[in-house]
């Protein structure tokens, strides 16, 4: 069972509802599908994922990465049970999609990236920590159907 402090709770609560997932989803499975790019393997009705611009101009790129955040969302909303709240999600990607599940850590570091692309100056330490442990989390739940 994962403990949240205060802060911590606080600092995703204010994140969560600072960024645009739009643009940060886009940007960030974008991202991961140039800097990664066995993870298109995955994404074989998304058309055409032929080189970085073909990506980035990609809808169904876009609308699948505002799906990932609102994901990401709900395990927010949930820090006393993102296990529970991803059962579902972990059970999809390991049995139906056959995900690798190395590649939701690679995702999670690239969202990392992205957020501190958008918040600037405001992205601190303490800040990326508190982050990097919900995306922790995250991970663990979605790869808990694989272990
Ligand atoms: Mg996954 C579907 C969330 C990483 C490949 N992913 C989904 C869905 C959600 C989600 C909410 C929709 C589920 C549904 O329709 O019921 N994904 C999600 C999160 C993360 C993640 C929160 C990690 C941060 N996904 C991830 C990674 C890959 C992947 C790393 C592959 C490299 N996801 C994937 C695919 C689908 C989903 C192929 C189905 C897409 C579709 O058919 O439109």
């Amino acid at each position: 069972m994962v403990e949240w402090t205060d802060f911590e709770r606080s600092t995703l609560h204010n994140l969560f509802s600072k960024i645009d997932y739009e643009f940060v989803g886009q940007q960030a499975l974008a991202r991961c599908l140039v800097v990664y790019p066995w993870t298109q393997r995955y994404f074989g009705d998304f058309g055409n994922l032929y080189n970085a611009a073909a990506i980035q101009g990609n809808a169904k790129v876009a609308a699948h990465g505002l799906t990932v955040m609102r994901g990401l969302e709900q395990a927010a909303k949930n820090l006393d049970d993102i296990k529970g709240t991803f059962t579902e999600l972990s059970v999809l990607h390991s049995e139906k999609l056959n995900v690798d599940p190395g590649n939701f850590r690679l995702l999670a570091d690239i969202i990392t990236i992205v957020v501190a692309s958008v918040l600037g100056a405001s992205f601190t330490a303490e800040v990326q920590a508190v982050l990097q442990k919900f995306l922790s989390v995250v991970v663990s739940a979605l790869g808990k159907q694989y272990h």
